[in-house]
């Protein structure tokens, strides 16, 4: 039997009744930070300025078209994570991190310039050993992909088109897709486990008519919340645990002290008491949540990574894993004075105070959010079956994960044709839940089931142990990053979209991407396939 402790570590289920101070293991004998001993809900909740562009450029596409065009820098800041610790060493956009929110919309396109301006010498422990981290490599390097945008490759944010302090690279996004919340982040190859660590995502919204016309709670009633969890000393240092080998401190996976929301610690947020939009997103590194506000009250979630639900899901509590984002419509009308608490399990993340009296609310909430509909598995051209494996050394230590048993530079292997769907079949062979991500991409969940993984590595014969599970009404609709369960085959269905041309696929654990638990993919026009 194939055990599940280790994705019930990872949303804390197991932790019920522990403060944060108490499962967090540092590998190091410095002196940690309690948490619980800082006065929560002292310090107001930060909503991240909107970017501003700074000028128009043609568009790559049509030179006669002049797009808004942007300069994000990315540097090094400091920026107070509560009201009692000093001030934090990070690296942001501009001045902050998470950096400055994008607001735009479907079909307008828009370019930016992400600037390098980071410093020669990087403040967390790099692994040397890693592909792609190797000593002769400059210590630091960045380039920024937009996670769920319908990207060209050549703006995609390639994890080997790195570039160094003093060096930029302009990404041009057609934003030709459905309103969604995405975000964007490093994607360096080898390192960028630390350079997100150190502060490098931000939030990026798409809206459209379809949205417009639903008349949901907009503007200062529309709330994002990129969550992540860090490792504070308490001097306010970032600390990013290491193994026992100096040689090479990768560590399988990271979870931190404190839980932040939008970058501060233990937030609180005035609101009144009427319907709310949240726009939740995990930015950990690793760890899972399983979200919930006040006593488990009920909330209506409206939308997926990729947008609206076909309609609202009533829920009490959401999984995230990390990249995945939900959307959801809370009302705080019945609980005019009262103060709700944002929770993950037994840890409690933010405090939003509910004023006695408010304005009135005409947000309704319809019943029906958008056209939806299932694609058949019968329109898929091919089915891969890859499989998600776990290299032990020989006392049973994790030396890092594989897609498919191969490391990232060998050949491309999967060649997907343009305007075909497919289906992957995910196929889990270690004891741990992974996000799979895809660029690109838009996918819909078909179902998980449990099989024998014992027999599949002795024999490579699939002999399901359990029924095949429809996704979860709240992961019914359109997804970009899906949880893989261990022991579970889990089934997708993607229609490939949008361009041709080189892409990758991944963990969205970081530890587990920046050790080879990622691939290069590639869109190919017809009679060219793989
Ligand atoms: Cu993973």
């Amino acid at each position: 039997m194939i055990s599940r402790r280790r994705f019930l570590e990872r949303t804390g289920i197991l932790a019920a009744g522990m403060s944060i101070s108490q499962l967090s293991s540092p590998q190091s004998q410095l002196t940690t930070l309690d948490p619980d001993k800082l006065s929560p809900y002292v310090d107001p909740l930060p909503i991240p300025q909107i970017a501003q562009p700074n000028g128009m450029r043609p568009s790559p596409d049509d030179a006669s078209i002049k797009l808004p065009s942007y300069r994000m820098a990315m540097r090094p800041i400091e920026s107070k994570v509560h009201r009692d610790l000093p001030a934090t060493r990070m690296w942001g956009f501009g001045s902050s991190s998470p950096g400055p929110t994008f607001e735009t919309r479907s079909n307008q396109g828009l370019i930016v310039e992400w600037v390098n301006e980071l410093p020669q010498r990087h403040f967390l422990p790099i692994d040397h050993t890693l592909h792609g981290a190797e000593k002769n490599l400059p210590e630091v390097r960045s380039v920024i992909h937009l996670h769920g945008g319908k990207t060209p490759p050549d703006s995609d944010g390639y994890p080997e088109h790195w570039y160094v302090p003093g060096k930029s690279a302009t990404s041009h996004y057609p934003n030709r897709q459905e309103a969604a919340m995405l975000f964007y982040h490093d994607h360096t190859m080898g390192i960028n486990r630390l350079n997100i660590y150190a502060g490098l995502q931000g939030m990026y919204f798409i809206r459209d008519e379809a949205e417009d016309a639903l008349k949901l709670p907009r503007g200062k009633y529309e709330i994002p919340l990129l969550v992540y969890d860090r490792f504070l000393l308490p001097d306010g240092r970032l600390e990013y645990p290491v193994s026992d080998k100096p040689e090479s401190p990768w560590v399988p996976e990271v979870f931190g002290n404190a839980i932040l929301v939008n970058g501060k610690l233990f937030p609180y947020l005035e609101v009144e008491p009427r319907k709310y939009r949240l726009r939740l997103m995990n930015g950990s590194n690793g760890r899972f949540y399983r979200f919930s506000l006040g006593k488990l009250l009920t909330f209506q979630q409206i939308g997926t990574e990729q947008g609206f639900l076909p309609a609202p899901v009533a829920a009490q509590r959401v999984v995230m894993a990390p990249a995945e984002r939900v959307d959801l419509i809370f009302d705080f009308a019945p609980h005019a004075g009262e103060n709700i608490l944002l929770r993950s399990d037994a840890f409690e993340i933010m405090q939003f105070r509910v004023a006695a009296k408010g304005t009135p609310d005409p947000s309704p909430l319809p019943p029906a959010l958008r056209s939806f509909s299932r694609i058949p598995e019968s329109s898929a051209v091919k089915t891969r079956r890859l499989t998600l494996d776990e290299r032990m050394d020989l006392i049973r230590q994790s030396m890092g994960m594989l897609l498919n048993n191969t490391p990232w530079h060998m050949p491309v292997t999967e060649k997907p044709v343009l305007n075909t769907t497919e289906i992957w079949e995910l196929v889990n062979l270690t004891e741990d839940a992974h996000p799979i991500h895809l660029h690109l991409v838009r996918f819909q969940i078909l179902d998980r089931r449990p099989f024998d993984t014992f027999e599949f590595q002795d024999k490579g014969t699939v002999r399901f142990t359990g029924p095949a599970i429809p996704p979860a009404p709240t992961e019914a609709g359109w997804k970009d990053t899906v949880r893989a369960d261990p022991g579970v085959i889990t089934r997708i269905i993607i229609p490939f979209e949008g361009f041709t041309g080189r892409y990758v696929w991944h963990c969205h654990i970081l530890e587990h991407e920046d050790n080879e638990m990622m691939r290069p993919y590639e869109v190919v026009v017809a009679g060219s396939s793989g």
